[in-house]
């Protein structure tokens, strides 16, 4: 029985080695796949950061398991009742004892020293190209680019009857957040009634959006392209309804973008708030406003 768990595991253990690169690469640029099961494939330096240090974690569990798998091998061939009829007394060793303490010590200081710079890393950029202020709402985002104008625009999903050809379900929306590809793109993130959460996994960003706070994180799109995420801090009943496509574009198509968006959004309706100004006050959802959005959303 412990022989045939030994197999089994050792077998799994090599086959899931063998397809760990294959499943990291299956993934189109930006998007989950149906079945997918590695890391979205990255679109940008944070996400290719995250996929060196999930590598470097996934090779030492690796090792782990195969010097325990064989470990435990060892002790059952070895010292099971048949070859090893009289047991040893031994019950403390003090070298065998240090070992297994200093040794799992040094392996969490190998997986916490890149853990913590991947931390600061995906934190703040020194070099922003510019500032987007992402407004988490219920249940839609609202996105402002104070750097160009301070135009704003609310950002929801394409109904299923309405999508066009070649449009994700539940994650295309009717206005992207547009940015210049390969440029350093710093978002400060807010929530205006719940805690909502920033979350573009090719891209490696993931923030919270919290009422009365202004949290800052960054990211760069490699290459033009598409790339979707949603809120993933349940936020209510319409929760789903907060798909995010950030949407890179060459940084000259972007200017063009920009003056064309100017005009549209100003036309479009109420000047931005500027979030990076400190909200005065959180806004809170007051039973007034939650039953206008419940209803427009539906
Ligand atoms: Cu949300």
């Amino acid at each position: 029985m412990g022989m045939r768990l030994v197999k089994n595991g050792f077998w799994s253990l090599i086959a899931l080695a063998m397809s760990w690169p294959a499943l990291a690469e299956t993934t189109a640029l930006g998007v989950p796949t149906a079945w997918g099961t590695g890391l979205q494939a990255s679109g940008g330096p944070i996400m290719t950061a995250i996929h060196d240090f999930n590598e470097l974690v996934f090779w030492i569990m690796v090792a782990i398991t195969i010097f325990v798998g064989v470990l435990l091998a060892w002790v059952v061939f070895r010292y099971n009742e048949r070859r090893n009829p009289v047991p040893s007394q031994t019950s403390h060793h003090t070298g065998l004892e240090i070992a297994w303490t200093v040794v799992p010590v040094l392996i969490l200081i190998v997986i916490a020293i890149p853990s913590f710079r991947l931390i600061y890393y995906q934190d703040r950029t020194a070099e922003a190209d510019m500032t987007i202020n992402v407004q988490g709402r219920q249940w839609y985002w609202n996105y402002s680019y104070p750097d160009h104008g301070g135009f704003a625009f609310d950002s929801r999903p394409v109904p299923t009857e309405d999508l066009q050809p070649g449009q994700m379900r539940n994650l295309a929306v009717d206005e992207p957040l547009v940015v210049p590809a390969g440029r350093n793109i710093r978002v400060i993130s807010t929530g205006v009634d719940v805690i909502h959460s920033f979350f573009v996994p090719s891209l490696g960003v993931q923030r919270y959006s919290i009422p009365g706070r202004s949290i800052e994180t960054w990211f760069r799109a490699d290459r033009p392209g598409s790339f979707y995420g949603q809120c993933n801090q349940i936020c209510g009943v319409n929760h789903w309804f907060m798909p995010i496509e950030v949407r890179a574009i060459p940084p000259a198509e972007f200017d063009a973008w920009v003056a064309s968006a100017r005009t549209r959004y100003a036309a479009a309706g109420a000047p931005a708030p500027v979030v990076a100004a400190a909200p005065a006050a959180p806004a809170l959802a007051t039973a007034s406003d939650a039953p206008i959005s419940i209803a427009q959303a539906r």
